[in-house]
């Protein structure tokens, strides 16, 4: 049985753990890092030496790099649905997975980090407006994009939601303004009503 190695606080879990979930697999989930610790160990370090999570086992296969277990799980055991044969259609996936993960989830990192995990004497202002400021863009290319699409991709729904939903979710749920974005928040309205989003997009942030 697949099993996820990582706490479900982080965000890169979450992928993980909501694209399990939208394939229907069975999964064992094991708490690490962060609070819960173990992911210096050398045990661990064997499996990912970069000591972050996730990290999966899948009948001994090992892989680490969120969005990589992404693609893995939707290629072996959703292939033809979550996972298109068309190449041109993935590459459009894997765009937008690039996207969450080089600029919309770093743009959004200070002002997550400052205003969930960093008690309240402690915050850096001008941190948290660069990150607001930087992420508010990104909103913003995301919200036209979503104007004309369903989902990120178009009509179906693929990966990509998945990867740009969990950090969609860490946006929409921080406690700071933000401009109105009719489209992303239609889109997320719709990420959250799917009942196997539910361990990601009905989890307060922390
Ligand atoms: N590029 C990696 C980043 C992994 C990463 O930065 N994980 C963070 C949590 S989001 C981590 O392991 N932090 C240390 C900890 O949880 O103890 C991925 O996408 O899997």
């Amino acid at each position: 049985m697949l099993r996820i190695l990582g706490r479900l606080s982080s965000v890169n879990v979450q992928k993980v753990v909501w694209c399990a979930d939208e394939i229907g697999m069975p999964y064992e989930r094991v708490d690490v890092g962060g609070k819960f610790g173990g992911n210096d160990t050398p045990e661990y370090l064997a499996k990912n030496p970069n000591g972050l999570v996730p990290t999966i086992e899948d009948d001994g296969f090992v892989l680490y790099e969120s969005n990589a277990i992404v693609r893995y799980l939707a290629a072996r055991h959703a292939a033809g649905t979550l996972w298109p044969e068309d190449v041109r259609r993935r590459a459009d996936i894997d765009r937008w997975m690039e996207w969450q993960s080089t600029a919309y989830t770093p743009a959004m990192w200070g002002a997550f980090w400052q205003l969930v995990r960093t008690p309240p004497e402690k915050r850096d202002a001008a941190l948290v407006e660069s990150s607001r400021a930087k992420s508010e863009k990104l909103s913003g290319i995301l919200d036209a994009h979503l104007a004309s699409r369903r989902f990120i991709t178009g009509e179906e729904f693929t990966p990509a939601d998945i990867v740009v939903g969990c950090a969609a979710h860490r946006w929409l749920n921080l406690p700071l303004g933000r401009e109105s974005r009719p489209n992303l928040e239609r889109w997320y309205a719709q990420m959250k009503a799917r009942p196997r989003s539910r361990q990601v997009t009905h989890q307060p942030l922390s």
